[in-house]
C-alpha cells in the first residue's frame, strides 16, 4: 500500500502535480478541519504545518498498510477491503478538489486497484513460505527467499519511486525555468525612493523591506501550484459590461506601478510575524476593472486562484485611488512560486485572506449577498481590514539586558491610514512617546525606537500605535478569529545589574 501511494505520486509526478492523490487528501483535510485546529497547526508548526500534515498522513498510511497486511494474512480479501475503503476515501477527496479532472479520478482508481493487487500478491508469497510444513526447511527456503525478494523489490521501488516522484514534483522545475526567463519591464510609476530616515537603526531589528526568502507564507496549497506563464490567462467575469481576458504578455506590456506595501495575515497574533513588507510591481486592478465595466449593484470582487481558493474583496477598495495591484514581481524579481507566480493580488489595507490571492486566474465581479469566499463559511469575517497594531522586536522578550538606558525598537502599521505615533509604557506606568521613523508610505509599516531607563529587576513593557486619523489601537485582547487579533504587544524584560 505504501508502494501504491508512491505509485500514485509517481504517476502524478509524471503527468501533473495537481493530480496527486496525496495532495488531494491533504487538501481535503485542510478544508475540512475547523479553523481552530488550523490555527493550532499554524501556531504549532508555523509554516512547516504542511510538512507536518504530510508526515502525519504518511504515518497514518503506513499504519493502515500494516493493518491491511495483517488482516489479509489472516483472511483473504479483508486487507484488500481496507485498501478499497482507503482508495474510496482518496477518491472522495479527489472529487472534492476544485481541479478534479478525469485524469485525477482515473489516477485515484488506478492507484487503489494497484494497491489491492500488490497486497494480494505479497500476502500470497508470504503464505507460500509460511504454509510450508515445519521440518521441511529445505523446501521453505526458496519460498521465503521469493517473498523476501518481492518485499525487497517493493521497498526498492518505493524508495527509488519516491525519490523520482519527489524529483518530478519539481515539475515546478519547468515553471521555474519559465520564471527565470521572465523579463520584467521597468515600472511606468516607480516606487518612491526609501528615505534614509525611514530606518530607526536599532541593532537586531528586522529589515524595513522583508527579503523574499524570509517573507511569511500562508495558503491552503499543499503543493505550490506550478502555473505556466505562457498559458496563464486572467478572466474578469460576472457583473461586468464586458468580460475581459488578459495574458501574461499583455499584462507585462501595461504601464506598471511599483509600490512598497506591507501585507499581513489575519492569523497574525499580536506581536506575531505573519506580516511582511515588499516592493511589488504590477498593474493597478482598477484599470483592469475599468476595462470590464462593473455593473451597478456590484460590491464585491471574488478573485479565484488556479487551485480554486477564493477571496472576497470589496469592489470599492479595488477601484479607489489606492494602489491595489495585479502584481508580477516582488522585490525586483518575478514572484517566487510560493508567493503566487506568475500573478497575484496585493491590496493595501486588507488582510491576505480577503485580498492577496496568489496564482490568480479569475476576478468575478459580484455581490457580498450572492457569493462567499473560501474562509467566510469557516469562521472568518467576510470583511477584513487590517487592524492598526504595533510590535516590539528589540529587546527580545525574556532576553536579559543591562540596567541603564535600554533601547527598544520595533514596527507599527495602520495600512492606508498611516501611523501618527507609537508609545511605550513600563509596568503600566505613563505612556512615553517613541521616536517614529518616516514611513515609506501610508501602506507600509513604520519603524520606531525609544531608549528607556530601566532599573534592575523584571519589567513589563507594552507598545501601542495611533493612526493618522487619531485612532489608537484596540487595548482589549482578542483572538485572531473572526477578523484579526487586538491588544497591546507585551514583553517581559529581565534587567540585570
Ligand atoms: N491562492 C491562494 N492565495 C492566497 C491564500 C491561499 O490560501 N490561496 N492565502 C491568503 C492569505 S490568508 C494570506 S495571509 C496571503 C499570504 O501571502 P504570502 O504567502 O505571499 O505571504 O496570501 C493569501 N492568498
Ligand atoms: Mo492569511
Amino acid at each position: 500500500m505504501g508502494s501504491a501511494v508512491v505509485l500514485g505520486e509517481l504517476f502524478a509526478g509524471l503527468f501533473s502535480p495537481s493530480l496527486s492523490p496525496l495532495t488531494a487528501v491533504g487538501g481535503a483535510v485542510i478544508d475540512a478541519v475547523p479553523p481552530g485546529v488550523k490555527d493550532w497547526a499554524v501556531a504549532l508548526f508555523g509554516t512547516a504545518d504542511k510538512v507536518a500534515l504530510l508526515i502525519g498522513m504518511g504515518l497514518v498510511i503506513a499504519a493502515l498498510a500494516a493493518a491491511a497486511g495483517v488482516l489479509e494474512d489472516r483472511r483473504r480479501f479483508t486487507g484488500v477491503a481496507v485498501v478499497a475503503v482507503f482508495g474510496l476515501a482518496g477518491l472522495a477527496a479527489v472529487l472534492t478538489r476544485a481541479q478534479a479532472t478525469f485524469n485525477a479520478i482515473a489516477l485515484a482508481v488506478l492507484t487503489s486497484v494497484a494497491a489491492g493487487v500488490l497486497l494480494r500478491f505479497l500476502i500470497r508469497r508470504r503464505q507460500e513460505w509460511g504454509s510450508e510444513e515445519p521440518g521441511t526447511g529445505a523446501d521453505a527456503a526458496p519460498a521465503r527467499r521469493r517473498f523476501l525478494h518481492v518485499l525487497a523489490g517493493g521497498a526498492t521501488f518505493a524508495v527509488v519511486g519516491g525519490a523520482l516522484a519527489a524529483k518530478w514534483r519539481g515539475a515546478a522545475a519547468v515553471v521555474n525555468d519559465a520564471r527565470n526567463r521572465v523579463a520584467l519591464p521597468d515600472p511606468d510609476s516607480p516606487a518612491p525612493a526609501i528615505p534614509a530616515t525611514a530606518e530607526a537603526k536599532v541593532d537586531g531589528m528586522q529589515p524595513l523591506v522583508t527579503p523574499n526568502p524570509d517573507f511569511y507564507r500562508i495558503d491552503t496549497a499543499l503543493t505550490v501550484p506550478a502555473v505556466d506563464p505562457d498559458t496563464w490567462v486572467l478572466k474578469v467575469t460576472g457583473m461586468v459590461a464586458r468580460e475581459v481576458e488578459l495574458t501574461f504578455a499583455e499584462l507585462l506590456a501595461k504601464p506598471l506601478t511599483e509600490r512598497h506595501v506591507t501585507i499581513a495575515c489575519v492569523s497574525n497574533n499580536v506581536g506575531g510575524d505573519l506580516i511582511g513588507n515588499a516592493r511589488w510591481l504590477g498593474w493597478p486592478v482598477r484599470e483592469l476593472l475599468a476595462l470590464a465595466g462593473p455593473k451597478s449593484g456590484a460590491d464585491m470582487v471574488l478573485p479565484r486562484s488556479v487551485d480554486g481558493w477564493t477571496a472576497g474583496t470589496p469592489l470599492e477598495v479595488l477601484t479607489d485611488s489606492r494602489d491595489a495591484l495585479l502584481a508580477v514581481a516582488m522585490n525586483g524579481e518575478p514572484l517566487p512560486l510560493e508567493h503566487g507566480f506568475p500573478v497575484r493580488l496585493v491590496v493595501p489595507g486588507l488582510y491576505g485572506y480577503v485580498s492577496a490571492t496568489k496564482w490568480v486566474t479569475e476576478l468575478k465581479v459580484t455581490r457580498f449577498a450572492d457569493d462567499v469566499a473560501y474562509w467566510t463559511p469557516r469562521g472568518w469575517s467576510a470583511r477584513g481590514p487590517i487592524k492598526t497594531s504595533s510590535r516590539i522586536d528589540v529587546p527580545r522578550s525574556g532576553r536579559p539586558v543591562r540596567a541603564g538606558t535600554v533601547m527598544f525598537g520595533g514596527v507599527a502599521w495602520a495600512q492606508h491610514t498611516g501611523v501618527e505615533r507609537v508609545e511605550l509604557r513600563v509596568n503600566r506606568g505613563p505612556w512615553q512617546q517613541a521616536q517614529l521613523a518616516d514611513g515609506i508610505s501610508l501602506d507600509t509599516w513604520y519603524q520606531w525606537k525609544l531608549g528607556v531607563e530601566l532599573t534592575e529587576g523584571q519589567h513589563e513593557v507594552q507598545v501601542r500605535a495611533t493612526d493618522l486619523a487619531g485612532k489608537t489601537q484596540d487595548e482589549q485582547s482578542r483572538p485572531v478569529a473572526p477578523d484579526g487579533a487586538t491588544g497591546f504587544h507585551t514583553i517581559r524584560v529581565d534587567v540585570q545589574p
